[in-house]
């Protein structure tokens, strides 16, 4: 309470900060909402010969959508920066392909998806997931 400050004045204050209060909640809320429910990855192209590099850290595959040509070659070069255990190995179960990655050792793979579809890839635990996106 400041002295002297009319009462009513005081609580028309706490009033507006109790809605700021509320306002910033909702807003955080929506953002959890968008977040998890409506933000699509963006997915990356694989063009040509170039690797694409996905980095391995925070639970995430970035990118962690990847859109290829069904029935040709792509190359990965995954760069894991998780040191945790959970990152150690990649493994795309649908096309019998698998690797190890040392931490800050850039591992290269080639897979090929025979027809078009949806081929996850994942860590062992199936905590990191990814998708390759054959057309
Ligand atoms: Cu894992």
């Amino acid at each position: 309470m400041v002295a002297g400050r009319p009462l009513a004045a005081e609580q028309d204050g706490q009033l507006m900060s109790a809605l700021w209060v509320n306002a910033a909640g909702l807003v955080l809320l929506g953002l959890i909402v968008w977040w998890f429910w409506l933000s699509k990855p963006k997915a990356r192209r694989a063009d040509a010969d170039l690797p694409i590099e996905i980095i391995v850290e925070n639970g995430v595959y970035t990118p962690s959508v990847i859109e290829t040509p069904a029935g040709k070659p792509v190359r990965l070069r995954f760069l894991r920066k998780d040191p945790s255990p959970c990152a150690e190995k990649v493994l795309f179960d649908a096309l019998g392909v698998s690797a190890d990655l040392p931490v800050g050792q850039p591992v290269e793979l080639t897979v090929q998806p025979p027809a078009p579809g949806e081929y996850e890839f994942t860590c062992q635990m199936r905590m990191y997931r990814g998708t390759l996106v054959a057309r």
